[in-house]
């Protein structure tokens, strides 16, 4: 298996159940590196999700834990309080012999975390209703994260949505330009630039008050949900490493931004790239029914916002990241960042061109 560490060793570190059967590569995240394990006992198997922490990105780990462990508690909490079972409806992490929320080897980090069985994770939107039921998944959890005191959590990766700062670190990757390929970029570059008014406009509502920090998700992904393979609901949130104060319109925009695109994330056939506003309403309508009553007549108003403004920052990390030599995103192939930036602008074109819609459908 292409792990670059020793797992037999790194897993007998934790409290598992069974004897180690195999460890192999899993999911598509961008960020981490995970791995499904699964473990034989008596009587069957039992699986778990293994992931080296970016420790790049994440360099405080002992903080991003703390807020792991904060948040799966709570969630478990609130899922006990309703009657559910926590092992599939939240994350669970597992601990080391030591007691140890995590795994430091000298080189890397690890965590444990129960593997969520019967649900999964999808990469594209399958049907309307799966993606309902996402909607729904988020906002639900959206509304759990209002009772969360946001004082206890650490801003373990300042400004992730501070889309003026984003801007300012994309024009520093452009000046810089350590690896040569601005040129190569002008047109995307200048698109970047002309559509710079986007950058401040939900920033500087949280600026000025009219639209409240919370606590968020900030990652939410239609991959970083579990949907019940056997009743559909969405039963569990996961990737919960930024969770941090954010906007629900970071929420609800990047739900969107993944999911009403016709094509991959990574489409390199921008023919095969549009915005859906059919699912931009599904979402709209399954969001706002779970999302709770404290949600403010300006939230909703710039929701539509968000979406736009999401995409508009998603696709100028993936230039920045491409311009500094993809070193943030993982990537597999040849220009896969550049590939990633043109979906992401094609969506924010099209979200612009039909925006009195998106409006009006949030109203
Ligand atoms: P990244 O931060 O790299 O996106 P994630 O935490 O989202 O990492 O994990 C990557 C993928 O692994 C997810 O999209 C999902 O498919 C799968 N995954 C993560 N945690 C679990 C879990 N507890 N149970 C089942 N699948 C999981
Ligand atoms: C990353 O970890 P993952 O793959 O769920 C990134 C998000 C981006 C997303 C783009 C911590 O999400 O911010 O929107 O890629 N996560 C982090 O697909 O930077
Ligand atoms: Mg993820």
């Amino acid at each position: 298996m292409e792990t670059q560490f020793d797992y037999i060793n790194i897993l007998s570190k934790f409290s598992l159940a069974g004897e180690l059967q195999s460890c192999v590569r899993y999911g598509e995240g961008h960020i981490n590196d995970t791995f499904k394990v699964t473990m034989r006992e008596e009587g069957g198997e039992r699986r778990y999700i293994l992931q080296r922490i970016n420790h790049n990105l994440f360099q405080d780990v002992a903080k991003l834990m703390h807020n792991i462990e904060l948040v799966t508690s709570f969630c478990r909490e609130s899922v006990i309080k309703r009657g559910g079972d926590p092992l599939r409806e939240c994350l669970t992490l597992i601990r080391t012999k030591d007691g140890a929320p995590y795994y430091f080897d000298g080189t890397n980090y690890f965590r444990v975390y129960v593997f969520i069985e019967g649900a999964t994770s999808y990469q594209s939107v399958r049907s309307e209703r799966d993606f309902y039921e996402s909607a729904v998944a988020f906002g639900n959890f959206a509304n759990l994260l209002s009772g969360f005191d946001a004082s206890q959590l650490y801003e373990v990766l300042p400004d992730f949505h501070n889309t003026k700062v984003r801007y300012r670190n994309f024009l520093a990757a452009v000046e810089k330009d350590v690896c040569g390929r601005a040129k190569e970029v002008e047109r995307e570059i200048a698109w970047v630039k002309a559509h710079q008014g986007l950058s401040g406009q939900i920033v500087d509502k949280i600026a000025s008050g009219e639209i409240p920090l919370r606590v968020t998700h900030n990652d939410t992904k239609l991959n970083n949900v579990m949907l019940d393979d056997a009743t559909g609901k969405g039963i569990a949130v996961i990737d919960l490493d930024t969770v941090m104060p954010g906007s629900l319109c970071y929420d609800f925009g990047d739900s969107i931004r993944f999911g009403c695109n016709t094509a991959a994330e990574d489409e390199p056939d921008l023919e095969k790239v549009h915005f859906d506003l059919g699912l931009y309403k599904v979402y709209l309508e399954g969001y706002l029914s779970a999302v709770g009553e404290g949600i403010t007549e300006a939230e909703k108003k710039a929701l539509p916002l968000g979406a736009v403004m999401m995409t508009y920052e998603c696709g100028m990390r993936f230039l920045t990241d491409y311009l500094e030599g993809d070193t943030y995103f993982k990537t597999h192939r040849e220009r896969h960042n550049l590939d990633r930036a043109h979906t992401q602008f094609k969506l924010v074109d099209e979200m612009l061109s039909c925006f009195p819609r998106m409006e009006e459908a949030a109203r």
